[in-house]
């Protein structure tokens, strides 16, 4: 196991790093289970699915994202709280950390990724860490994150249109010239630990019978501060900036 230093250092040079083997297969296939049954409950609060267009074409809408289910569900309540996601989240971002959101990703066979982002061109709080859990194997079939190492110390970038045939959500970043993206193959229980201003993101899952899934927890930590209001690298901005 390595020791706070040296994942410290990791996260600084490359913007990542990743836990391995944090949860065990028990915790994360009870995860799995009781995500599902949610899911299959119907519509919660600020899901966010497929293009309702295209109808069961589009598998996301029927495993449309959910978001911030601590706010409603018991269990999500209380595994945002893990000591694995925070006391490493604290060590990483170097202060403690506070709940800024949950989300669950189900990515079924054939849904559409995300765009690459930096988180901060979403939440503008800094400094911001995600921990991002694998609820099953993640590889390049079945949309595996994508990480652009080194992104982190360029700062907040300005946004663009994704490509909504790839992506579900309408913006991506500008990636600086020169950075290659990486695909980080993950196992189911291995922790994903990033900040908000790594680009990240994934493609579709081209499998015909693999989810994707994954529970995802994002912290502000307590030191942090508002980033200043500029349109050119706000997602929220993003239909104003283009029109
Ligand atoms: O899981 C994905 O495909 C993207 C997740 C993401 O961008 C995030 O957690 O910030």
């Amino acid at each position: 196991m390595r020791n706070s230093s040296e994942e410290r250092k990791i996260f600084e040079e490359q913007g990542f790093y990743v836990g391995r083997g944090l949860f065990s297969a028990d915790e994360v296939a009870a995860m799995r289970e009781h995500f599902m049954d949610l899911r299959a409950e119907g519509p919660k609060p600020g899901d966010m699915g497929g293009d309702k267009k295209k109808g069961e074409n589009d598998p996301l809408n029927k495993y449309a994202r959910m978001i911030n289910m601590h706010n409603w569900d018991e269990k999500s309540k209380s595994w945002q709280a893990d000591e694995r996601f925070t006391k490493l989240a604290s060590k990483l971002v170097g202060d403690n950390v506070l709940l800024c959101q949950t989300m669950l990703y189900f990515k079924p066979p054939g849904a559409r990724g995300q765009g690459l982002h930096q988180d901060n061109q979403y939440i503008r709080k800094e400094p911001i860490i995600a921990a991002w859990l694998a609820l099953d194997d993640c590889d390049a079939a079945n949309g595996q994150m994508i990480m652009v190492p080194g992104s982190h110390k360029h700062g907040i970038l300005p946004v663009k249109p994704a490509d909504l045939s790839k992506s579900f959500t309408s913006g991506e970043s500008v990636i600086p010239e020169g950075l290659k993206e990486v695909g980080v193959d993950m196992k189911a229980g291995d922790v994903l630990f990033f900040g908000g201003f790594i680009i990240h993101g994934s493609y579709p899952n081209t499998t015909t019978d693999r989810f994707r899934r994954t529970f995802i927890v994002h912290y502000y930590a307590e030191h942090t501060r508002e980033l200043p209001v500029d349109e050119k690298t706000m997602m929220s901005k993003l239909a104003a900036v283009v029109a």
